[in-house]
């Protein structure tokens, strides 16, 4: 089912994303983020080792979210029909932590042989300037820009990775995306915990 009109579609491919998609009511992302909570008083705190990768795997409440109709709806629009869900990952910025995320692309380290990826980022809280919505540069998908690994202690990113240049800040928008270099605002020091979610789509 075409979920994205023409016209969003061509913005997609000229912005490198789309957003926002409607997905969840907000009892359902409620519903989601107890269930993330359960997982994580289970594991005693935030998702380590083996659960923070790819956990569609591990968990069947996970499973049946990357296969959700209206996100693969979607994700048909761009990639077509024929999808694999290759990894999923948890950005959580607990309230008054100063995690962040760096400005960086993706493709950067995927290792895929094409750029025929995208993620579905979806939201299990408010995501807000304040609690460090994602932030993303319009059309910065069609540059592959020089990285560099900064092991920053607060950076959610595993090396610390970020992008070699300046980033207008006075660009950054925010949610759905395609490689594009991303960044949380300064201030994270949120009174609310944001907890995204993020299955990364591509055709196999
Ligand atoms: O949610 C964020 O702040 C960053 C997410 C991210 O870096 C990603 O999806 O690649």
């Amino acid at each position: 089912m075409t979920r994205l009109a023409s016209s969003a579609l061509e913005r997609t491919t000229e912005d490198g994303f789309h957003f926002p998609v409607p997905v969840l009511t907000p009892a359902e992302a409620r519903g989601l983020r107890r269930r993330l909570e359960a997982v994580e008083a289970e594991h005693g705190g935030a998702l380590r080792g083996e659960i923070r990768h790819k956990p569609h795997l591990l968990f069947t409440w996970l499973a049946e979210l990357v296969r959700h109709p209206t996100i693969l709806d979607a994700v048909e629009d761009v990639l077509g029909p024929n999808l694999l869900v290759w990894s999923t990952s948890f950005f959580i910025k607990e309230a008054r932590d100063p995690a962040y995320v760096s400005w960086h692309q993706d493709a950067t380290y995927w290792g895929l042989s094409a750029p025929d990826v995208l993620t579905a980022w979806v939201a299990f809280t408010d995501a807000t300037v304040e609690n460090g919505a994602m932030r993303m540069v319009p059309g910065s998908h069609a540059e592959q820009l020089e990285h560099r690994d900064t092991f920053a202690p607060h950076n959610l990113l595993s090396r610390g990775q970020e992008i070699a240049v300046e980033v207008d800040e006075a660009r950054g928008v925010d949610e759905y995306h395609h490689f594009a270099p991303e960044q949380p605002p300064a201030a994270d020091l949120a009174p609310e915990a944001r907890a995204p979610r993020r299955p990364p789509v591509t055709s196999p």
